[in-house]
């Protein structure tokens, strides 16, 4: 099969020029101009943009969490993201304390295999470093292709390692050529300020933001980022919020560490004040939370200094019904919103349409980075002869506004219900295959496919 997209104005991470894409199977063949080839299929690509599908390095399909499940399943999430633009995600598989890694994998894959309509991969979720968990490292990363090791610095008691794991985790890790994610909060000082809040009866969504102070997030940042340059592993923080976060980063640059940095698109266009509107705030109760203005500003200046490399989403949801486990007692809140499906649209919209960030950087942060910097470029994350042909055809021009009633995520509202975006994603591809076409999804479950990544070797 062959496929012919002429005449789009093709972006990449360093590139903008008018020419015709030639896909044959499912992969780019050739990129030119007017390439007078004939494809089995041809789209008329004429005012459109054309860039690499997006990457969401960062969501949770059908978790179990917080007594419940993330309503998302495998089928729903991934349909939902091709909606959105973006044609892989990579999801997190938690490892239960006590238990083996591989008996998480085994899990997670009694859920999601043959599931997918997009493609994916996980993070592997380190919840218990041990003397046999140690020996599982590298059989994760050059059998199985999982070569990022998620941790978390809180959720004590079902999530959290120490810092005496961690370094174990982080040289076992650089050994063998993977990569450490973090939640960099202290979990410790948010369990006092959570117990605090409910021994004096503050128990509405406010006191879930006022639990989680910049401080627990800076300090974790700061004491993550120390571990890493101690054992030269490569790390990357998730979902990071805040000025005094990305300042330890900052920090880490003067003794030339690298450390990579994902933020997420709540954290650049939402704040704070979302939580005073006493229980409606419950739908933008994640962690971290949000935060105040400065730091969204903090954050869209890192994506342009370059020490803020992803825009993810932490995509958690949970329906309103499954919200309210939480009506009378903030920490009983599932944490999480969902966004999947309004990433790219977002991002497009706010960052690029309102002048804050290049077409370029729009797509090195939301695909291009998240390829490279997870093992999957230049197979994933680009448009070049030899890549997937994962592509996105976008109208810069057209407008619309997000509403729960006509998203595809499995959630009964939105958390951007309303809000006006300029442009708008017309057509997928996902491996040389038509997915979705003008509002209409033409892949079933079963077509995403599991993406086994290499060992981390990029420096971006
Ligand atoms: N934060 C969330 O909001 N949800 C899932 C996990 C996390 O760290
Ligand atoms: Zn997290
Ligand atoms: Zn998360
Ligand atoms: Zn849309």
């Amino acid at each position: 099969m062959s496929l012919l997209i002429k005449n789009g104005r093709i972006i990449t991470a360093d590139a903008d020029f008018i020419a015709d894409i030639f896909v044959v199977d499912e992969t780019i063949q050739t990129i030119g101009r007017n390439l007078g080839i004939k494809a089995d299929t041809e789209i008329d690509a004429t005012g459109k943009l054309v860039f690499p599908g997006g990457i969401d390095p960062h969501v949770h399909l059908d978790m179990p969490f917080m007594g419940t499940f993330s309503s998302d399943n495998y089928e729903t999430g991934t349909r939902a993201a091709l909606f959105g633009g973006t044609t892989m995600v990579i999801d997190f598989i938690l490892q239960k304390q006590g238990n083996s890694l591989q008996a998480a994998l085994d899990e997670w894959r009694s859920r999601s295999d043959n599931n997918c309509v997009g493609d994916y991969s996980f993070h592997m979720a380190v919840t218990d470093f041990n003397d046999n968990t140690r020996t599982e490292i590298q059989k994760m990363i050059e059998r199985e292709g999982i070569v990022s090791f998620k941790t978390f610095m809180a959720y004590k008691g079902a999530l959290m390692i120490d810092d005496r794991q961690m370094i174990g985790l982080m040289e076992e890790v650089k050994k063998y050529g993977g990569l450490i994610n973090v939640h960099a909060t202290n979990g410790d000082m948010i369990d006092y300020l959570v117990a605090k809040h409910r021994a004096e009866k503050k128990l509405a969504p406010l006191y879930h933001y006022l639990s989680q102070p910049e401080i627990t997030e800076a300090e974790a940042s700061e004491r993550f980022v120390d571990m890493t340059y101690y054992t030269g592993c490569p790390g990357y923080i998730v979902h990071l919020t805040c000025e005094g976060a990305l300042n330890a980063v900052r920090n880490a640059t003067r003794r030339n560490q690298k450390v990579f940095v994902e933020t997420c698109i709540q954290y650049l266009l939402l704040d704070a004040s979302l939580y005073e509107n006493d229980f409606e705030g419950a739908r933008w109760v994640m962690s971290p939370p949000l935060r105040q203005p400065k730091d969204r500003d903090t954050l869209w200046a890192g994506i342009n200094q370059g020490l803020v490399q992803v825009v993810a989403t932490d995509h958690c949801p949970f329906k309103w019904e499954q919200k309210l486990m939480g009506k009378d007692d903030f920490s009983k809140i599932p944490n999480g919103h969902p966004a999947i499906e309004n990433r790219m649209e977002l991002l497009y919209s706010e960052g690029v349409h309102k002048g804050k960030i290049t077409l370029n950087k729009y797509v090195e942060v939301a695909c291009t980075n998240p390829a490279k910097i997870f093992g999957m470029f230049p197979r994933k994350g680009t448009l070049a002869p030899g890549s997937d042909a994962d592509i996105v055809i976008f109208d810069p021009n057209e407008t619309h506004e997000i509403s729960a009633s006509t998203h595809h995520m499995n959630v009964d509202y939105s958390a951007y219900e309303g809000w006006p975006v300029t442009g708008k994603v017309k057509t997928v591809i996902l491996r040389g295959k038509v997915a979705i076409d003008n509002e209409t999804c033409l892949v079933e479950k079963g077509y995403g496919k599991f993406i086994r990544r290499n060992k981390v070797e990029q420096k971006i």
